[in-house]
């Protein structure tokens, strides 16, 4: 099996981004250990503290976050970094070649429950004329990032990770300490009989969303003739890495619950990552208004409306938008 560097440097990834890549997976590797302690390390339950998005901290989610903050700052690849635990975006090398996107520990709810959680990154090239104290760097496009991956603390810590050819498969073999290239240019199937969704919000979403969960719930004996399964894991990095592995849709949509916040996940943490692995494996990211990677974003911490996965199922839903 390979390692990771020679697989990156066969996709033609330039050094300074796997120096860069390299960085990010020290940091994942320490994560996954310390996971895998759980309450040995005394790191389960909260803390007394609100992240700035107004959800209460898991203590695993505060050592998690300095741990990306610390290992990447002191890098010298990179220029800011912007967190889902932190206020603002934070300043590095005034030289740094990139900036670097992340949610620490995805699926925070799992965590007390040993099940499935996971670190989100995503990687875009730092535009030279602004300051690193400037978080409007990270205004970019989901089009515009060089690296999108994650690391699933599973029964097997796994990095799911593209860079724009293809997204590819690793494991973190413990025996040599590093990733291994385990499959490569994953596809998602284009049809799917499987869906997630958090059915306890149906009563608030849009009438489109309504009609085509409906649907998709009456079967065989339904306007799909087929029978749909369900599964909801509560951590996107779960539920996305099933899709890739066997295909179906995941969809948060917009719902009414909060007139000022319609959306739950983030566009520049959970999202846009996300639906770069998604396309590069042949599958669909979506909103029910266009693409997700072409949103031009307005706040870091901005959220956004979801459909991704089986090609021709993403299709199916938006076709109740239309
Ligand atoms: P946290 O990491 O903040 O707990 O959120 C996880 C998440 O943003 C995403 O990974 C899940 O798909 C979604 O929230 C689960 O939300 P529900 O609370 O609706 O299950």
């Amino acid at each position: 099996m390979q390692r990771l560097a020679p697989a990156l440097r066969q996709d033609n990834v330039p050094l300074d981004l796997i120096s860069l890549i390299k960085t990010i997976l020290a940091a994942t590797k320490e994560i996954s250990f310390r996971v895998s302690q759980a309450d040995l390390g005394g790191l389960m339950g909260s803390t007394l503290d609100e992240n700035i998005q107004g959800e209460v901290q898991k203590k695993l989610d505060v050592v998690a976050n300095e741990l990306f903050k610390d290992i990447l700052l002191e890098s010298g690849f990179v220029k800011a970094i912007s967190s889902e635990e932190e206020d603002t975006s934070v300043a590095g090398n005034a030289v740094g070649k990139y900036i670097v996107s992340f949610d620490p520990l995805d699926g925070s709810s799992n965590i007390d429950i040993n099940s499935l959680i996971g670190t989100i990154f995503s990687i875009h090239e730092a535009p030279e004329h602004m300051d690193a104290d400037n978080p409007d760097m990270f205004k970019q496009s989901g089009n515009r990032q060089v690296c999108a991956g994650y690391v699933l603390y599973g029964p097997s810590t796994m990095l799911v990770m593209t860079t724009g050819s293809g997204t590819h498969f690793y494991v973190l073999d413990r025996t040599h300490g590093g990733y291994l290239l385990v499959q490569r240019s994953v596809r998602v199937p284009e049809d799917t009989q499987e869906f997630a969704i958090n059915m306890s919000n149906q009563r608030f979403w849009q009438a489109p969303m309504q009609n085509y969960i409906n649907d998709l719930l009456a079967g065989d004996t339904g306007p799909r003739g087929k029978n749909f399964n369900m599964r909801w894991i509560a951590a996107m990095v779960g539920d996305i890495h099933r899709v890739l592995c066997r295909g179906g849709i995941f969809t948060y949509p917009k719902d009414s619950r909060k007139a000022e916040q319609p959306y739950k996940l983030r566009l520049m943490y959970e999202a846009n990552p996300m639906s770069f692995l998604i396309e590069q494996a042949g599958g669909l990211a979506m909103t029910s208004q266009g693409r997700i990677m072409d949103i031009e974003p307005d706040s870091i911490h901005q959220r956004v409306e979801v459909i991704m996965g089986s090609k021709n199922e993403v299709e199916a839903c938006l076709g109740y938008y239309k």
